[in-house]
């Protein structure tokens, strides 16, 4: 997969992909994370990406020129499969949508700023708008480090375990049990005997009962279809 991300902020998106699990999928050759600094595609002397709005009214709008230039010289290289607007009024961001953009190839990621996009953006480049929950963030970067962290470990080969990624919280609209590891007593906390039994399909049965009632008890919003 290669994912490229258009932000006037590039430095808030080099540590994310420089340590961990992210780094290592880059490593393996697994993801490739491409930053584009807006101001390098501005024509003119002031290296101005954002003005006034139309009509009058607080706050600078994100100029459609540079946008375009990068966007443009990008599919111009390749196709691209999304062009992604990072914005609180998108759509919010859930596992659903996140299983669907990694099977993807190629990925554009913009990061909003500012009061937005110049609408006309939105209306002939971008494919999908997310946000990643109801509150508002200084910029698009640290949502789209969100989503490219939610994406990239679903690449295969990313994680170590491969499963570990089918019995996440929310693969099947159900939160993870509770998990436990040594020591089975501690100051007389103890592991739920259950664990500890050795029957394994009773261990399994036991932890989607705890699926169940966390999800009942934290999340009976997950809940609604059944
Ligand atoms: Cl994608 N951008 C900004 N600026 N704020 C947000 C967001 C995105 N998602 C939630 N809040």
């Amino acid at each position: 997969m290669r994912i490229d991300i258009i932000t006037v902020v590039p430095d808030i998106l080099t540590s994310p992909f420089d340590v961990s699990i992210l780094k290592r999928a880059i490593e393996k050759g697994l993801v490739e994370i491409h930053l584009h600094n807006l101001r390098d595609y501005v024509t003119d002397n002031y290296k101005q990406i954002d003005d006034y709005q139309f009509g009058g009214g607080a706050g600078m709008v994100m100029m459609i020129e540079p946008i375009d230039k990068c966007i443009t010289g990008l599919k111009a290289e390749r196709e691209y499969d999304e062009i992604i607007y990072m914005t609180p009024d998108g759509a919010t961001l859930n596992q659903k949508t996140v299983n669907t953009l990694s099977l993807k190839e190629n990925i554009i990621i913009l990061c909003g700023h500012y009061k937005g996009v110049d609408q006309r953006v939105r209306d002939h480049f971008i494919t999908r708008e997310i946000s990643i929950g109801d509150y508002v963030l200084s910029g698009g970067e640290l949502a789209a480090a969100v989503l490219c962290d939610a994406v990239i470990r679903l690449i295969p080969g990313v994680l170590g375990n491969e499963t570990s990624a089918l019995t996440d919280s929310f693969q099947d609209d159900l939160l993870a049990p509770p998990v436990y590891t040594r020591p089975a007593d501690y100051k007389g906390w103890k592991v739920p005997e259950i664990l500890t039994s050795g029957n394994f399909p009773k261990i399994e049965t036991w932890r989607e009962e705890q699926s169940y009632l966390r999800t009942r008890q934290l999340r009976p919003d997950l809940l609604k279809d059944e």
